[in-house]
């Protein structure tokens, strides 16, 4: 009887590999602040929280934040105290390129980010580099930002003043994140700067020009850099989960657009083999584009030498995921959502009553969506190395320490993983978003995701330990979940 029961408990005990990376994320704007110390030019949340401060929900802006700049060594502590391997995030472009260009860098950005590399190198935290993550110099903004081609050598200059600077001890880099909320979001309306709302062409000039700064920087990486330093480069997209509504054809097509305008439309050009942008979608936008009267599709096309810069230009996928929807093309949609640009997917969301709900209106508890999500990406684009970069619940800021369900949601994720992990998807990582409270861009400080909170009141921004984050620590020392 005891052999079986030890075999049970064996079987039920999934561990987590000894070299998978785990970790939390955050992001330079949401939790620097010192938006204009030490030489940082404006980047487009300053300009936009200081010239339209209404946009946000609490009218509230990333100047201060968390105050990370002169609390990077307690962030350290706190990563210490949750026994992370690694630890992802941003550079503030501006910090570093005050005006956006590599003619003139600003050493004391360098130099802030020297030492919160060597700080976390010294309790041997694995830094993960994400280069962009929404703040754009604002001069930069002012030249066209994603609409103009000429991002992507900007960007690729910038890149390479980074590799020069850090690669020599950082070995993980990000070029974006998230490239559908910067595009889609940034130029195709208003819930992210630089509020453009500029019509669904901005959007898809965003998609083309990003793509195509993402693989020059990767292969300013792969040429000049990687022979010595030797680490890897990568991108994030955001990949939810959505699935069919009903089992009829229409739905399953309109999920199938749906995932390819979410994230197929930046994951396509890079990992799949055949490149360019997603059929289906591509072909979508063309019809909608010649009801409305064009002659030409408003998606750019890739010149064949573009395509073949950008195909393969990863070595690996970053994943951030948080929920899940189903899609219906019948049900809950709604007419012109945006109404200066026609809507390309043309289907309804629904989420069900009965999965569980965050503070924020697009967070619910999805059941399997890791698994789903990440079985479906290892399929399309022959399973790459993973990492999810980011996976985290809100709640409001009365909720306060006593973050049950934040306990419970990264509880069942992990659980997720380890289903990923048997389903045999390539995935070497986990970042937790958020290490601690931050600025949640539109939301401001309403709604809250770290494993510690800070008191924003409080001139010294005390961070303090949630009820999850002893999960989180528990899970990540044990490299098993105990029930
Ligand atoms: C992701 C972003 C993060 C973080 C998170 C929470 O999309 O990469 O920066 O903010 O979402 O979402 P939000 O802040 O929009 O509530």
């Amino acid at each position: 009887v005891l052999a079986v029961c030890q075999a049970s408990t064996v079987r039920q005990q999934r561990k987590f590999p000894d070299d998978f990376l785990f970790g939390t994320a955050t992001a330079s704007y949401q939790i620097e602040g010192a938006w204009n110390e030490d030489g940082k030019g404006e980047n487009i949340w300053d300009y936009m929280t200081h010239n339209n401060p209404t946009v946000i929900k609490d009218v509230s802006n990333g100047d201060i934040a968390a105050d990370s700049y002169h609390n990077y060594k307690r962030d350290v502590e706190i990563m210490r105290e949750l026994s992370l391997d690694a630890y992802r995030f941003s550079l503030s472009w501006s910090r570093i390129l005050p005006t956006g260009m590599a003619n003139e860098v600003n050493p004391a950005g360098i130099e802030f980010y020297n030492n919160y590399i060597n700080e976390m190198l010294k309790y041997n935290i694995t830094p993960m580099i994400t280069l962009y993550h929404w703040d754009l110099p604002q001069k930069l903004q002012e030249l066209g930002g994603f609409a103009n081609p000429y991002i992507s050598d900007w960007y690729a200059d910038y890149a390479r003043v980074v590799f020069e600077n850090f690669g020599d001890r950082v070995k993980h880099f990000i070029t974006f994140n998230e490239p559908r909320e910067i595009c889609f979001q940034g130029y195709g309306s208003t819930t992210k700067a630089p509020i453009l709302n500029s019509t669904a062409v901005g959007t898809y000039l965003c998609a083309k020009h990003l793509v195509i700064a993402h693989a020059k920087a990767y292969y300013v990486y792969d040429n000049e850099f990687r022979p010595t330093q030797g680490g890897q480069c990568g991108i994030t997209i955001s990949v939810n989960w959505f699935a069919p509504y009903t089992d009829s054809d229409e739905d399953h097509f309109a999920t199938e657009i749906k995932r390819q305008s979410e994230w197929g439309l930046y994951a396509h050009p890079i990992f799949s083999s055949e490149g360019g942008f997603p059929k289906e979608f591509s072909q979508r936008i063309a019809e909608k584009s010649a009801q409305q009267g064009y002659a030409k599709s408003r998606l750019p096309e890739f010149t064949a030498e573009e395509k073949a810069l950008v195909q393969g230009s990863s070595d690996f996928f970053g994943v951030n995921h948080y929920t899940g929807y189903l899609i219906s093309a019948t049900q809950n949609k709604v007419e012109n959502p945006v109404p200066s640009m026609p809507d390309d997917v043309d289907a309804g969301t629904i989420v069900p009553e009965e999965w569980p709900k965050s503070a924020s209106t697009w967070l619910t508890l999805a059941p399997n969506s890791i698994l789903n999500a990440l079985t479906d990406l290892k399929e399309r684009y022959n399973n790459p190395i993973f990492y999810i970069t980011e996976n985290g619940w809100s709640t409001p800021p009365e909720t306060g320490l006593d973050d049950d369900m934040r306990g419970t949601y990264y509880r069942t994720a992990l659980e997720s993983v380890l289903d990923t992990l048997d389903a045999g998807v390539n995935l070497k990582g986990y970042m937790a978003w958020s290490l601690i409270d931050n600025f949640e861009w539109m939301q401001g400080y309403a709604e809250r995701f770290g494993l510690y909170s800070v008191d924003f009141e409080d001139p010294a921004r005390t961070r303090t330990p949630r009820k999850s984050a002893f999960i989180y620590k528990h899970i990540v020392s044990n490299r098993f979940i105990d029930h």
